[in-house]
C-alpha cells in the first residue's frame, strides 16, 4: 500500500528510507542534514568510500542508528525552470530508488519530496512525478508498503489529494 505520513523521515521504522543527498553523498542541509545527525557518524564513513551520486541515480547503505536497515540516498536535480530535463530526472531518482529495493529486496521504504527545498521544484509538479513512478513501479519491485513522508501539513495534503486521485484510477 501507499501512504502518506505528516512528520520526520528520520523517525519512521521502515526498510529503508531515502535521502534526498547532494551528488558528493557527504551530508548537507535538509533532510540529508537530518539523517546524518540521526544515524551517527558510520554513514557519513560509509558514504565516504561511494564516491558520489550523479543527478537522477541512486546509491545504497546502512541505516546505523536508525531504525531502518538502510538508507538510499538519491541525488534530484536542482529546478532551473524545468526546461533542463528536470521532471525526467527527479523520475529517474524514484526509479533508481525502486530498483535499489526490488534488488535488496526491502518490502517497506519512505520517501521525502526529493528536490523540493533546497533544490526549489514546484511542490505540486514533483509530487505528481512521484506518485506517477511510484504508483506504477510499486508492486513491479515487491514493495509491500511505500510512505511518502511530508514534513509539513500543506504538502502532506497535497500528496494526499494526489494519491487519492490516483487510487481512483483503474488498475492500481
Ligand atoms: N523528514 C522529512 N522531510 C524533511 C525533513 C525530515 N526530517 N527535513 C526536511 N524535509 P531538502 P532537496 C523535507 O532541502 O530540495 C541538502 O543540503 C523538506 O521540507 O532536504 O532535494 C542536500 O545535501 C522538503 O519538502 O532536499 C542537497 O544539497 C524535502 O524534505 C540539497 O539539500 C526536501 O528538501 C537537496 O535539496
Amino acid at each position: 500500500m501507499i501512504r502518506v505520513e505528516l512528520g520526520d523521515i528520520t523517525a519512521l521504522q521502515v526498510g529503508a528510507i531515502v535521502n534526498a543527498a547532494n551528488s558528493s553523498l557527504l551530508g548537507g542541509g535538509g533532510v540529508d542534514g537530518a539523517i546524518h545527525r540521526a544515524a551517527g557518524s558510520g554513514l557519513l564513513a560509509e558514504c565516504k568510500t561511494i564516491n558520489g551520486c550523479p543527478t537522477g541515480e541512486a546509491r545504497i547503505t546502512g541505516g546505523y542508528n536508525l531504525a531502518s536497515e538502510y538508507v538510499i540516498h538519491t541525488v534530484g536535480p536542482v529546478w532551473q525552470g524545468g526546461e533542463r530535463n528536470e521532471a525526467q530526472q527527479l523520475a529517474s531518482c524514484y526509479r533508481a530508488v525502486l530498483d535499489l529495493c526490488q534488488q535488496y529486496r526491502i518490502k517497506s521504504v519512505a520517501f521525502p519530496a526529493i528536490s523540493c527545498g533546497i533544490y526549489g521544484y514546484p511542490s505540486a509538479e514533483a509530487a505528481k512525478i512521484a506518485l506517477e513512478v511510484v504508483t506504477k513501479g510499486y508492486l513491479k519491485a515487491r514493495l509491500e508498503e511505500v510512505v511518502f513522508c511530508c514534513f509539513d501539513q500543506t504538502m502532506a495534503e497535497l500528496y494526499q489529494g494526489l494519491l487519492d486521485a490516483y487510487l481512483e484510477k483503474p488498475g492500481l
